[in-house]
């Protein structure tokens, strides 16, 4: 094969980096779309496919890659970029052009993926992103220079300001070319070697120059093929072959060489030698305002009450600037009520709607101006980098339960919601860590535990502060929390019994959140609030309510009536199994459908105590305040309103979670072990609160 080539029939471009470095939000510029970006290593986890208008009737497909630092790859989504690099991940095509995104003012690290890709004789654009940052940090490089000794086209950029997009795009539709020459050499010994490897490559496997050489390399350091996802190369190749290799590597190995780590070296001399050809440095090279933040907010004893005030001020502001817009939208649906009952014939269609829609879509509605405080705070936190210093203080503190490090991304971002977060937990090299972090990230209190908790602390304290309400809501919170690590050290000295790996994150730097990528997530995320409550929480609304209201028994009170219904039968078979916890049987219906997802519990009570009730209530603080037993005696005590909220901290009442869980495992067996032990776990701790309360002489 030429090792010239030009490419300008491209068809497929795909963008490849170290974590962290802009790629997505090139992506995002190119393509339009909006996917995740954020300030921390490992936002992205799966492909993502995109299309580029490179020129007027010239669509080419843009492919983004999860962040790799190298192609010897650990964790599945390294794999997945690995595997597109390679052209050999189902249904996508051989990449055309690699637009490899280097992050300027870390250049050493990231050219050493750099010089790998190369060794694929892909071709390549170098996007040189961040150079505001490397400006800041005192280097200055000299592009064409720096284009020179790489051997490729070098675009400088800087994503997040879209400068460089246009020349990117032009420098691809103009075609690229292949031309390549390793600059990189090791010792002669084992150079040769390599190529006595390459050459039985080509003869006894058919690989082309691209392949044999990478896999060569690849046999010689870490023993095991490139070109297979199976660890040993023993499974992949022929008798004769491994032969041969073994052969190779026992000379190596008698002269003391070591193929791993002399091409590492080989690669870092170059790095090495073109960095002090194309760039120059003034000052330390590093960002004094970042290591001055650092030392406040990963301090061991600052850095904690750092955490827990931001926390107390966001439940704060979710409890006192998000009460104006939830009255509003509550007033607006008690309206919409009254007049739908005003201009609708009396019966069963204006009751469903009234009670049963209205009631129960409506009743979560409401929490959406929480939902957009919490989501801002969210973004805010991923966008300016402070998650990952989350991330660091709380591997201090639990790296002794056995909980590793690279499991705090996944179990932050489950505060918003556990989905994402399994999903995250892709970063994670070792399977039984990941695993152990999938099975208790549901325990990290999710956005849709929010609506559950505000409803639950206004009926535990009618009369309690912002200030107060935020202090539970901290609560909840910090016990989940704790529950992770509780259950992360159990399946450490049981199920999932290993050593620890060591922690490295990199802490990326501070940068100025964009509030235009913030406000984007929150739109995108109180949009998929909306849905839900369009989707699963109207059609559960609808199904509960039509569960309460049937059989119809008119000449009943409306509490019996409900009791008698089939929802109520339900409830009352339940009645005896959660009687301990001091829960009756409407609570019980609530529980039953806040399995499909958690929010129903609050719909469903809003509906439950609509029927209870000959008249409308006014709210359902109220109607919990004078919800009785049947001897007269007060339902929703202290000790029941804190069970339910501790039930929900533990409890797995999310079916998109279930089904995540049985994707990222592969089966059913541990998504259904994970559903089981959290629902017993939220039973126990709900049992505990409610007798173990009576025991110390509380109601
Ligand atoms: N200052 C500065 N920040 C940038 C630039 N490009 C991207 N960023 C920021 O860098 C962070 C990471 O960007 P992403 O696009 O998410 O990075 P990524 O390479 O996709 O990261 P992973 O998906 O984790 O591999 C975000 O906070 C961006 O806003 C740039 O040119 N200058
Ligand atoms: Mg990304």
């Amino acid at each position: 094969m030429p090792e010239t080539a030009v490419k300008n029939s491209i068809q497929t471009v795909v963008l490849a980096g170290n974590p962290n470095s802009g790629k997505t939000t090139v992506f995002n510029a190119f393509t339009k779309l909006r996917q995740k970006v954020g300030n921390y290593p490992g936002v992205t986890v799966e492909k993502k496919t995109g299309t580029l208008a490179l020129a007027k009737d010239r669509i080419v497909n843009v492919i983004d890659l999860p962040g790799t630092y190298s192609l010897a790859v650990r964790s599945i989504d390294e794999q997945i970029a690995r595997d597109v690099l390679l052209g050999r991940a189902p249904d996508t095509p051989k990449p055309d052009v690699v637009v490899c995104i280097l992050d300027a003012s870390n250049l050493e690290r990231n050219l050493y993926l750099f010089t790998q890709i190369q060794d694929l004789k892909l071709p390549i654009v170098v996007a040189l992103n961040m150079m505001d940052e490397a400006e800041a940090k005192g280097l200055t490089i000299d592009v064409d220079k720096l284009s020179k000794e790489l051997g490729v086209p070098v675009v400088p950029m800087i994503a997040t300001q879209n400068k460089g997009i246009e020349e990117i795009k032009q420098c691809i539709a103009e075609g690229v070319e292949a031309r390549y020459e390793r600059k990189w050499r090791m010792s002669p010994d084992l150079e040769e070697d390599v190529e006595h490897i390459v050459r039985l490559l080509k003869q006894h496997e058919g690989m082309d120059d691209n392949a044999a050489f990478s896999e060569a390399m690849s046999i010689l350091s870490i023993g095991r093929p490139i070109a297979s996802s199976k660890d040993s190369i023993k499974e992949f190749y022929k008798e004769e072959f491994l032969f041969q290799i073994q052969a190779i590597q026992d000379k190596l190995k008698k002269k003391g060489l070591r193929a791993r780590s002399a091409a590492v070296e080989a690669r870092y001399n170059w790095i090495k030698h073109v960095i002090k050809q194309s760039t120059t440095t003034e000052g330390d090279g590093t960002l004094a305002l970042t290591d001055r933040i650092d030392a406040f907010v990963t301090h061991k004893i600052f850095g904690w009450l750092f955490f827990i005030g931001v926390m107390s001020i966001m439940f704060y502001l979710i409890f006192s600037i998000a009460s104006y817009p939830m009255d509003l939208i509550d007033g607006l649906f008690a309206a919409l009520g009254a007049w739908t009952e005003s201009v609708m014939p009396p019966g069963i269609l204006t009751d469903l709607i009234v009670n049963g829609v209205i009631a129960g879509v409506g009743g979560v509605v409401i929490f959406l101006p929480q939902i957009l405080i919490l989501f801002f705070f969210i973004g805010f936190f991923q966008d300016c980098g402070y998650m990952a210093r989350a991330a660091f203080i709380m591997d201090r503190l639990m790296s002794k339960v056995g909980l590793h490090g690279k499991s705090f991304i996944p179990l932050l971002s489950s505060y918003a919601c556990a989905i994402p977060g399994i999903m995250a937990a892709r970063t994670i090299e070792s399977s039984k860590d990941r695993l152990m972090t999938i099975l208790v990230a549901p325990m990290m209190s999710c956005s849709a535990r929010l609506p559950v908790y505000t409803v639950m602390i206004a009926a535990l304290i009618p009369e309690a502060s912002a200030w107060q309400k935020a202090g539970i809501m901290l609560g909840m919170y910090a016990l989940g929390t704790a529950g992770v690590g509780v259950m992360a050290w159990f399946f450490k000295k049981t199920l999932l019994k290993h050593q620890k790996p060591i922690f490295i994150m990199e802490l990326p730097p501070y940068r100025f959140p964009s509030f235009k990528a913030i406000m984007l997530q929150m739109a995108d995320r109180s949009g998929m609030f909306l849905k839900r409550a369009g989707t699963i929480i109207l059609a559960m609304s609808i199904v509960l309510w039509a569960l309460m209201s049937f059989p119809k028994h008119d000449n009943l009170s409306a509490h019996d009536a409900l009791q008698k219904s089939y929802a109520g039968q339900i409830g009352t078979m339940m009645e005896p199994a959660i009687k301990p916890l001091g829960f009756d049987w409407r609570i019980g219906i609530g529980l039953v459908g806040s399995f499909a997802a958690r929010e129903v519990f609050v719909s469903t009570m809003n509906i439950v105590f609509n029927l209870d009730e000959e008249e409308e209530i006014e709210s359902l603080r109220d109607a919990f305040q004078q919800a009785t037993w049947p001897d007269g005696s007060p339902l929703f005590t202290p000790l029941v309103c804190i069970g339910i909220m501790v039930f929900f901290v533990f409890a797995l009442q999310c079916l998109s979670t279930v089904a995540v869980v049985w994707r990222e495992t592969g089966g059913w067996r541990w998504a259904l072990f994970q559903l089981f032990y959290l629902t017993l776990i939220a039973y126990l701790a709900a049992l505990a609160v409610y007798q173990g309360g009576r025991l110390l002489g509380y109601s």
